[in-house]
């Protein structure tokens, strides 16, 4: 089922979008049954000539059940929720071996900083990009983000991938790509007069490409693609 959302290309993607439908569908029930039941009363006892308004206290059965039924739906999809948050938001169960990268927000642009053959990111062949991200496919990647002026939001849509990136924090990400190709990279968080323009590119590779291309950066002592 992929009318409403492009398919999404990251390991957890579609344990989101399983998530997502479920709470869409849901959702669309609730929706519709009270907007239906809410036109059909408003014709039914619609004002007609010699028909008196009449007093009603309510009924708590009527609102034991309508409090109790949607606290349970709740309960149980935050139930469902947790793990799959776990996996993706907890930074000690973030798979081992990833491949680690820091991404930098500024009003308004990104810059990503690759460590050198030592991992370190300011040793002499570590280098920047501005507004592109290269990561390898089909192999765990964290971002470390961080922000130099006000909050930003690392946002890659076909990823299923939203993280705030806050001044003062170093906040991982982590995912792991199935596809490769360029995937369009937002900000989603208001963050000025610039806001809109606050947009980039992931490049995903094959890790042989990806190896080349850093060799390349690397070659070229950083600079831009
Ligand atoms: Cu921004």
């Amino acid at each position: 089922m992929n009318w409403l959302l492009e398919p999404s290309v990251s390991t957890f993607g579609p344990d989101i979008d399983q998530l997502y439908y479920i709470i869409l569908i849901i959702t669309g029930i609730v929706f519709f049954v009270t907007e239906g039941l809410l036109i059909y009363f408003l014709v039914k006892y619609r004002a007609r000539e010699g028909r008196k308004a009449e007093y009603i206290h309510g009924s708590t059965r009527a609102e034991v059940i309508w409090t109790a039924v949607p606290f349970v739906v709740v309960l149980v999809l935050a139930l469902m929720s947790k793990p799959l948050w776990d996996q993706i938001k907890e930074p000690s169960l973030f798979p081992e071996g990833a491949y680690e990268i820091e991404v930098v927000a500024r009003q308004f642009e990104w810059e990503a900083r690759y460590a050198g053959a030592n991992g370190e990111f300011d040793a002499d062949d570590s280098f920047t990009l501005l507004n592109r991200v290269h990561v390898p496919v089909n192999q765990p990647v964290i971002l470390h983000l961080e922000a130099e002026d006000v909050i930003h939001s690392f946002f890659v849509p076909d990823f299923r991938v939203k993280q705030d990136a806050v001044p003062g924090r170093r906040i991982p990400v982590w995912f792991e790509i199935t596809e490769t190709g360029e995937y369009e990279l937002g900000c989603a968080e208001l963050c000025g007069i610039g806001h809109y323009r606050m947009d980039g590119l992931v490049v995903v590779q094959s890790e042989e490409e990806f190896e080349a291309w850093k060799q390349e950066r690397v070659a070229a002592n950083g600079g831009q693609p």
